[in-house]
């Protein structure tokens, strides 16, 4: 699942842009923690002409900057790779789900394709767009 995919499921009305309601939609489907205000005020710095739409390559351009500074936040060590326990510790404070530290640790065995028993950025991603595909 890439992020221009992402534009295009959330994307209801097939116009080929984001509405503040598909936006919405779509950040809290990753993110379920965001509160509308959030929400609201992240859609505006990312509408730059304010039309009240964003287009796929705002969305993209900003979507990757959050997965990227979220990662930073869960990457508490700052050795560049996610362990379960940082796991944990992330979903509950960024991403608002409670997950037991079994499931995490679940959840990185799955994710982590090269095996060393941590996720580095892309390994991130992917289990990001593996429970969207889920929910
Ligand atoms: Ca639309
Ligand atoms: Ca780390
Ligand atoms: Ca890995």
């Amino acid at each position: 699942m890439s992020l221009e995919k992402t534009f295009e499921r959330f994307d209801k009305n097939n116009d080929g842009t984001l509405s503040l309601g598909e936006f919405s939609d779509a950040v809290l489907n990753f993110f379920p923690g965001f509160t509308q205000e959030d929400i609201e005020r992240r859609f505006k710095e990312i509408d730059i002409n304010g039309n009240g739409q964003i287009n796929v390559n705002e969305f993209v351009s900003w979507f990757d900057e959050i997965l990227k500074i979220s990662f930073d936040v869960c990457d508490v060590d700052g050795d560049g790779k996610i362990t379960g326990r940082e796991l944990h510790l992330v979903m509950k404070t960024i991403i608002g789900k409670t997950h037991t530290k079994e499931v995490c640790a679940k959840q990185i065995r799955i994710a982590d394709t090269d095996g060393d028993g941590c996720l580095d950025y892309e390994e991130f991603k992917a289990l990001l767009f593996s429970d969207f595909k889920k929910g």
